[in-house]
């Protein structure tokens, strides 16, 4: 029976990558005098890195190895991750992050049949609050019990660690449970906790490798703009609803 969803947050709930998290890590290097700037592609390289933190930090090393490695390269990485948070709290409040299709549908309808919604991400809580609290109905952040965030796993994806936190928390075995992602590194992260997972590519995720995804779609879909199959199972509706998602997990 399936009694959960795990939605992943950046790329899955909401596009939150070209002209959010990049915008406020450019911002962060600009505040601190930096001359680095992320243009769209690079930042798509870059997001191989999980974990902004660790991001800055691969970056330090690859194209700013003056800067002293150890303390002094760590305490950089924590100042400019700290100051693009603010940036980027800044911005979702703004209105600059917007829910992707089908997300608001199917968390409203997810949450009215009784299904338990939880939350594996990479990104802060500050983030994820921030991001609920400005896109969906007041007290959605309350639709979560569940919320697993970077302060609970410091093993980024495709370590599975956030995923077997939430599974831990939740109390249910991970196959009463479906895991929504859009990018390799997730589906990596949902699978090796024994998760099956349905996926939604983004123009940062859609040539990763998806193979094991229980299926591949553009996006959650709406009545106006039905979900389309890349990959996997076939869909029963042209959005994606409870119902499909049960029909989907029963398959196995
Ligand atoms: C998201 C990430 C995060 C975001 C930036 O991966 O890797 O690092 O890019 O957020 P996923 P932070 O969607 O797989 O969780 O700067 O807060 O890390
Ligand atoms: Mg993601």
């Amino acid at each position: 029976m399936l009694r959960a969803l795990i939605f992943d947050v950046d790329g899955t709930l909401a596009d939150t990558e070209r002209d959010g998290h990049r915008v406020a890590f450019n911002r962060a290097f600009a505040d601190a005098g930096l001359d680095w700037h992320w243009d769209v592609a690079r930042y798509g390289e870059l997001l191989r890195v999980t974990g902004g933190r660790e991001r800055i930090l691969h970056f330090i090393d690859s194209e700013a190895a003056h800067i002293a490695p150890g303390e002094e390269r760590e305490a950089l990485a924590r100042a400019l991750h700290a100051q693009k948070t603010t940036h980027y709290l800044r911005m979702v409040d703004e209105g600059a992050v917007r829910l992707r299709p089908g997300i608001a549908r199917l968390l409203s309808e997810a949450h009215a049949a009784g299904l338990t919604l939880a939350i594996a991400t990479t990104t802060s809580r500050a983030n994820i609050a921030a991001l609920l609290a400005h896109a969906l109905p007041p007290g959605a952040l309350g639709w979560f019990p569940v919320i697993g965030a970077a302060e609970d796993a410091p093993r980024k994806k495709p370590d599975p660690q956030v995923y077997e936190f939430v599974l831990d928390q939740l109390g249910f075995a991970a196959d009463e449970c479906l895991a929504i992602e859009d990018s390799a590194a997730g589906l990596q992260a949902a699978t090796a906790a024994g998760l099956r997972t349905v996926v939604t590519t983004n123009d940062y995720t859609r040539d990763q490798d998806f193979s094991g995804a229980l299926t591949v779609l553009s996006d959650l879909g709406e009545n106006d703009a039905p979900a389309r199959v890349l990959a996997g199972a076939s869909a029963v509706s042209d959005v994606v609803d409870v119902a499909q998602l049960q029909a989907w997990h029963a398959r196995g």
